[in-house]
């Protein structure tokens, strides 16, 4: 471990707010892995919430108030604030700081921005990393927010042991919502914007969809809210509360934290190897121009000389999505 990483240690260890904000720093430029090695072992005790939805949704609004919530309960709070269209963690989230200025005097929440940058896995994995960091420290609950519905925030959603999705009325949301395979991340979803005149429309499309669905275990709750006046927020803290018991009860919050586990360990390990494939890929252009090989032998040695030419048989997935929610009748 540098001098650096060791300065960084003590101030985590002795619950300094910097010292937190810089190993979340170090993880982001993809330097995070001897303080990630030092304090992992004292992970898992935090519950974790995901909350995505549309841009303008009303995520970062929801975000203050549940952190509100949780601060009345008298527990600490980290938030994570990601943005997957932004190499920078500072700019677009600007809306955010304003949203959250109210917490931001209390010692008790920590409010982190986040963009993807140098971190091998990604920008899913420089979120785990923040997540854990946030976990490790001692937060009680560490909120997660993501735009959007694409891939990386269901990938970041896999992180979190509760998924909210937002929604908002009157913008043809919940037609998407089966396309984007978001039924299968969304442990609750969230109308907001409740005075909306389209809002028990929207209520009334996502109940009549979960109704052409069969779920094996918890079925996701609906939780109309309007954010910017507070309404509804206690029912939606609630509504996490029951989930985070069934999770324990049912034994699938253990089996959940191993997938994500595995998530993130794949991460890294993918993204080392393309960084590596990439270079000698490069490297081989470069030589020959691209010209007098074909690409399946090139592709054989470059995979020899990385050596992860497993046989066939050893090629099986580690993790495997479980199905949540299978359409009826099928
Ligand atoms: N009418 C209405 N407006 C709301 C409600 N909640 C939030 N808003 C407004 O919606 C706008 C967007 O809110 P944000 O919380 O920034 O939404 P967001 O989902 O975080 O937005 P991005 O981070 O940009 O994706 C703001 O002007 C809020 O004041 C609500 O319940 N009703
Ligand atoms: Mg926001």
């Amino acid at each position: 471990m540098t001098e650096a990483d060791e300065r960084i240690l003590a101030d985590f260890d002795r619950k300094l707010p910097r010292g937190l904000a810089r190993a979340i720093s170090r993880a982001e430029s993809g330097a995070g892995a001897e303080l990630m090695h030092a304090v992992f072992g004292r992970t898992g005790r935090a519950m974790t919430v995901g909350l995505t939805g549309p841009p303008g949704v009303g995520k970062s609004t929801l975000c203050s108030e549940l952190v509100g919530v949780a601060r009345r309960d008298g527990k600490t709070v980290g938030v994570i604030s990601v943005d997957p269209s932004s190499p920078f963690s500072h700019g677009a989230i600007l809306g955010d700081r304003i949203r959250l200025t109210e917490h931001f005097t209390d010692p008790d929440v920590f409010i982190r921005s986040m963009a993807s940058r140098g971190h091998l896995g990604g920008l899913a994995g420089a979120t785990g990393d923040a997540v854990a960091f946030m976990d490790a420290f001692g937060m009680d609950v560490v909120i997660v927010e993501t735009v959007g519905v694409g891939q990386s925030e269901i990938e970041i959603a896999e992180l979190a042991d509760t998924t909210l999705v937002a929604l908002q009325p009157g913008s043809g949301d919940s037609v998407q919502l089966l396309k984007a395979g978001i039924l299968e991340v969304a442990d609750i979803f969230v109308v907001n914007k409740a005075d909306h005149p389209m809002a028990l429309q929207l209520q009334r499309e996502i109940h009549s969809m979960m109704e052409m669905l069969d779920f094996s275990g918890w079925v996701p709750e609906l939780v109309a809210t309007r954010a910017r006046d507070g309404i509804g927020i206690d029912e939606l803290w609630a509504a996490i509360g029951r989930h985070a018991e069934y999770l324990r009860v049912s034994g699938e919050l253990e089996a959940k934290r191993k997938t994500a586990f595995a998530h993130r360990v794949r991460a890294l390990v993918i993204g080392d190897l393309e960084r590596r494939v990439d270079a000698r890929i490069a490297d081989r252009i470069g030589r020959t121009n691209g010209s007098a090989e074909d690409p399946y032998g090139a592709a054989r040695e470059i995979l020899a000389d990385v050596e992860t030419a497993l046989p066939e048989s050893q090629t099986r997935p580690a993790t495997r999505r479980t199905t949540r929610a299978s359409v009826k009748g099928l």
